[in-house]
């Protein structure tokens, strides 16, 4: 293979003795196949002059670097390998250090370990994030990080893919200084003290690897299967680690690779990344056109002081914006803040905050009852009950308190928003955004166009979706958008799947061995079976008559089995608050199959699977057919942000794609030969993938 001729990625400049070279490669400053030559050029230069006494790298742009370029993953990668970088780097006679600043991440703070020494502007940031893309560092982090840090904190860092600050990084031992002021000319200055033997000059990977003994192993190994259930990188990272400890550094270094590039070939690899590529791409909806200005946000409002309300408020004083909070009366505000002011204070217990911090966000809180306070919001977030007319009544009254810019979204979850668009005098300036609970917590947030939503009310949306760290899919209108559209049919199948004859406990065990952390008859315990079966009833009318007719919540909350909160649900709840069988449930779930003419019948933990699963597939695929979705990997994204689907499984639409669509397609079939037409009957993209070879990807 040959290195192909490039525009450089790598400026170089003489600094006196000391040669600077600037990695410029955005956005991200990827280790791409231009910035692994420039860099080796680099070395070249440096070795060639013997006026040139030390090399500083650094980066142009946001960040040191985001690592290797994982747009160039694939069975052949390109010459120069980020390892031949490395080892030049690591051979290289006169002292090289790095100097970063943003974040230097994956094969980025592989090349910084390469180097003698690492100067960190005090806002940086480290990690090894390679585990999140179900691989581990290939090009040396394996072997040379735990020799700076220890065991513990290396295996924190690459098994679970934590980041560190720059004040951790040098606590640890892994970077060697913070820079005050200007980070180019400390790391000079450092560079020169270490040419001039001021400073002594260590290579990494002449350290000696500390112990890491068969007990420590097996613990680390049980810590991560319970942390990160399934997933094969973590373990492997305790593997490497053991190999490394006992194998000599350049054998241990060809080995780490070896081991990268396997990963890198795993289903959870490919799941991983699939998952990494669609966030990005959800980022960029169809309906926003390129250069898209968001209006600007700098007050927000906030319509109703209940459960959503308040974490949506504290989402948004988290990301340093003042919020009006518009409740009913003085007593349900009053409630709201000692509410909100409570779960700061229990940050400020474990110490995750500072005071001063927690009186800065509770300042940026006013509460009023008056929505004429709004008239100075930019944004309006209406939270109200679920009730379609006091909804309309209270969009109407924002709409008249606020200005012609200002935007006004709603957080309904499953009602008509077309409908309540309506009720607004300038619907170009309403949309919806579906936040989930608790708010301030939930990743996902759903972002709901309408008819008529301007382009610019859209990229609002998205901008402050992201502003509040979180991540958010632009859907169309349709009953419970796309989260709790789909994940009403698998309720509906883990309901049908009762009443044919399966136990609460083996629907959540089959899903939680599939990957799930919970159930979906745990959660119902946990959510409340009487709050569901008030949905249910709101929902009435757009229930199929054999839902309406599986009436199993409403039997259970007739006897007062309220789910945990009542001691008893699906499950009976003890003193040790775990879920146990409870005959009363066996008893209740056989009486409502008498009455409802149905016989029992074992039914195996496949079904279970194939039922829960490809129902979720099966609606997907409808809203991705009706245009709700611009793609079907905004909806993995929805389900590995939002509904806790297994991230390296990749999604519900790349679990279809990788089983096949024809085997989708015939499953289907058979499943609306079993259970009904109505609900199994292949979406027609479903069909035409099936017929063509396609995939959702
Ligand atoms: C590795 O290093 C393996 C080695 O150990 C061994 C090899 C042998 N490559 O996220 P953003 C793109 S594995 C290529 O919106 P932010 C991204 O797709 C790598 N492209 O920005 C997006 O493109 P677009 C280990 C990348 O500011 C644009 O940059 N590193 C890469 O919110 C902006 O991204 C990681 O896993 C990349 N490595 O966050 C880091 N990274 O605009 C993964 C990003 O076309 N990256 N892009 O959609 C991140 O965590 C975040 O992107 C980062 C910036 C924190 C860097």
């Amino acid at each position: 293979m040959s290195v192909a001729v490039l525009p450089s990625a790598v400026a170089l400049e003489r600094r006196d003795d000391v040669l600077v070279a600037t990695i410029d490669n955005p956005p991200v400053n990827a280790l791409s196949n231009a910035v692994r030559a420039g860099l080796l050029a680099a070395v070249d230069t440096l070795e060639a002059d013997s006026a040139l006494r030390a090399l500083v790298i650094r980066s142009q742009g946001r960040l040191f670097s985001g690592g290797a370029d994982v747009t160039e993953f694939g069975p052949a990668m390109r010459l120069p390998l980020l390892g031949e970088v490395i080892a030049r780097l690591d051979a290289c006679a006169s002292p090289v250090v790095a100097a970063i600043h943003g974040a230097a991440l994956g094969g980025g703070l592989e090349v910084a370990l390469a180097c003698n020494a690492r100067v960190a502007a005090a806002s940086a940031r480290l990690g090894f994030p390679e585990v999140k893309l179900g691989i581990l560092p290939g090009a040396g982090g394996i072997v040379r990080l735990p020799r700076l840090t220890g065991i513990a904190p290396a295996l924190e860092m690459i098994a679970e893919g934590k980041e560190i600050s720059a004040a951790r990084a040098l606590e640890i031992g892994v970077v060697d200084a913070l820079a005050g002021g200007d980070l180019i000319e400390a790391s000079i200055a450092y560079a020169r003290r270490l040419a001039a033997g001021e400073v002594p000059l260590r290579r990494v990977g002449a350290l000696p690897f500390p112990a890491f003994p068969a007990e420590a192993q097996a613990e680390a190994r049980a810590a991560l299967g319970r942390k990160f259930k399934g997933r094969e990188a973590p373990q492997k990272a305790v593997e490497l680690f053991a190999m490394a400890a006992e194998t000599p550094f350049a054998e241990a270094a060809e080995r780490e690779y070896a081991a990268c590039r396997a990963l890198l070939a795993t289903p959870q690899s490919r799941a991983l990344r699939h998952v990494f590529a669609a966030e990005r791409a959800a980022a960029r909806p169809k309906a926003i056109p390129d250069g898209t200005e968001p209006r600007p946000v700098e007050r927000v409002g906030i319509v109703g002081p209940g459960t959503m309300g308040r974490g949506i408020a504290v989402a948004m004083l988290d990301a340093g914006l003042p919020v009006t909070l518009v409740g009913r009366s003085a007593t349900a505000l009053d409630k709201a803040r000692a509410a909100i002011a409570k779960s700061y204070n229990g940050l400020l217990r474990r110490g995750t905050i500072a005071a001063d911090e927690v009186d800065r966000r509770l300042a940026r809180l006013t509460t009023t009852e008056a929505v004429a306070d709004l008239a100075g919001a930019d944004l309006v977030v209406e939270t109200i009950s679920e009730d379609r007319d006091a909804k309309r009544a209270a969009i109407a009254a924002i709409d008249a308190a606020l200005s012609d810019r200002a935007i006004l979204v709603t957080n309904t979850s499953f009602l008509d928003i077309e409908d309540l668009a309506s009720a607004t005098s300038r619907p170009q300036n309403f949309a919806g955004m579906h936040f989930f609970n608790p708010a301030n917590l939930m990743r996902l947030v759903e972002n709901v166009r309408t008819r008529a939503a301007a382009p610019d009310v859209l990229a609002t949306l998205m901008a402050l979706s992201r502003r509040l760290g979180k991540l958010a899919v632009l859907v169309g209108p349709s009953e419970g958008f796309v989260a709790n559209r789909m994940l009403s049919k698998r309720t509906r199948e883990a309901l049908f799947l009762l009443e044919d004859g399966a136990t609460p406990r083996q629907v959540d065990r089959v899903l939680t061995d599939f990957g799930f952390p919970v159930g979906p008859f745990a959660l119902a315990d946990m959510a409340g079976l009487d709050v569901l079966a008030a949905t249910r009833v709101a929902r009435a009318a757009s229930l199929s008559a054999r839902e309406r007719a599986a009436d199993i919540i409403e039997t259970l909350v007739a006897a007062g089995r309220l789910g945990r909160k009542s001691g008893a649900g699906y499950y009976a709840y003890g003193e040790d608050g775990k879920a146990a069988d409870d005959p009363a449930t066996a008893e209740l779930l056989k009486r409502h199959r008498a009455r409802r003419g149905i016989v029992a019948r074992s039914v195996s933990d496949a079904e279970v699977l194939e039922r829960c699963l490809l129902a979720l597939v099966n609606e997907g695929a409808k809203l991705v057919g009706e245009g709700a979705v611009d793609r079907a990997s905004d909806i993995d994204v929805a389900w590995t942000s939002g509904l806790a689907f297994p991230a390296h499984l990749g999604g519900p639409m790349f679990w279809a794609s990788e089983m096949g669509l024809s085997k989708v397609a015939e499953r289907l079939d058979h499943y609306a030969g079993l259970v009904g037409d109505e609900f199994f009957a292949p979406a027609p993209l479903v069909r035409r993938l099936a017929a063509t070879g396609g995939t959702f990807q």
